[in-house]
């Protein structure tokens, strides 16, 4: 039997929104037929290939993101992309060492990132967990494009008392987008090229307050002014320093409140 579908007032109302201003966007575009059905041969290959999270996280919600959080106070959300996987391993140690490769197998340079976690009404907040996942030095993330073991360069970890974090991990590379697929094929179509700039994934909850989803992007990228998915925001811009044999950066985030 059929289960039973629940009527949701939201389906509808986003529904007839999107309705009213696909009308306007075709009274602009004026499509052919020709034109509308190569979108759903195209959408339909998007569906099959399985590219459809890849493609929608890099051309749409960042405009989501955008449109509900660039006026609201605290650290601006970034994309949570397609490359994000529950169950990460638990890491107990402190400062927070990422699981690697065997050392001499992880390519990379070492870094070390540094961030302290607090809340618009300015309180440190202690115990806060950290979700922290990026790619290896061949650009690749593990589950899904990469031959690592699971859960390499992914893991989870909690601020100290005074809501610190220090986690070793090596720099993160640009990250270019498949381009053997219906995204690739819209990509060249359109004449972008298919780069993010590097960055780190992280994820912030912490009770009373709502998750933080947000990316850290460094000064000097040669993709920052043009990130195929359009995620970079200034304040979530750091410098790399150079320490010893080893790269350094940090940035803080501000929490708010439910
Ligand atoms: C990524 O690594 C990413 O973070 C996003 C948002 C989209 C595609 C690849
Ligand atoms: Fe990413």
């Amino acid at each position: 039997m059929a289960e039973a579908v629940v009527k949701n007032e939201r389906v509808l109302e986003v529904y007839e929104s999107f309705v009213k201003h696909m009308k306007k966007f075709l009274d602009e575009q004026q499509l052919n037929h020709e034109e509308y059905t190569n979108f759903v041969e195209w959408a339909d290959r998007l569906g099959r290939s399985g590219e459809i999270p890849l493609f929608l996280d890099v051309f749409v919600e960042t405009y989501v993101l955008e449109a509900k959080y660039k006026k609201l106070p605290g650290t601006e959300p970034s994309l949570l992309g397609p490359y994000f996987t529950e169950g990460s391993p638990l890491i107990e140690d402190k400062p927070a060492v990422m699981s690697m490769r065997p050392v001499d197998k992880e390519k990379g340079e070492k870094l070390i990132f540094r961030g302290n976690v607090s809340s618009v009404n300015g309180q440190k907040l202690a115990n806060t967990k950290v979700e922290f996942w990026q790619n290896d030095a061949d650009g690749l993330y593990s589950n899904f494009d990469s031959d690592a073991p699971d859960f390499n360069l992914r893991g989870h970890f909690y601020t100290d008392e005074n809501g610190d974090f220090e986690v070793h991990s090596i720099v993160p590379i640009p990250y270019q987008i498949p381009t053997d697929g219906p995204t690739g094929e819209f990509v060249s179509a359109a004449g972008y090229h298919a780069y993010r700039p590097a960055h780190l994934h992280l994820m912030l909850e912490k009770e009373g307050h709502e998750t933080l989803i947000t990316q850290v992007f460094f000064q000097g990228d040669e993709w920052l002014e043009t990130d195929v998915a359009n995620g970079v925001r200034s304040s979530l811009l750091t410098g790399l320093k150079q320490v010893g044999d080893h790269k350094e950066a940090s940035l803080d985030f501000v929490l708010r409140t439910e």
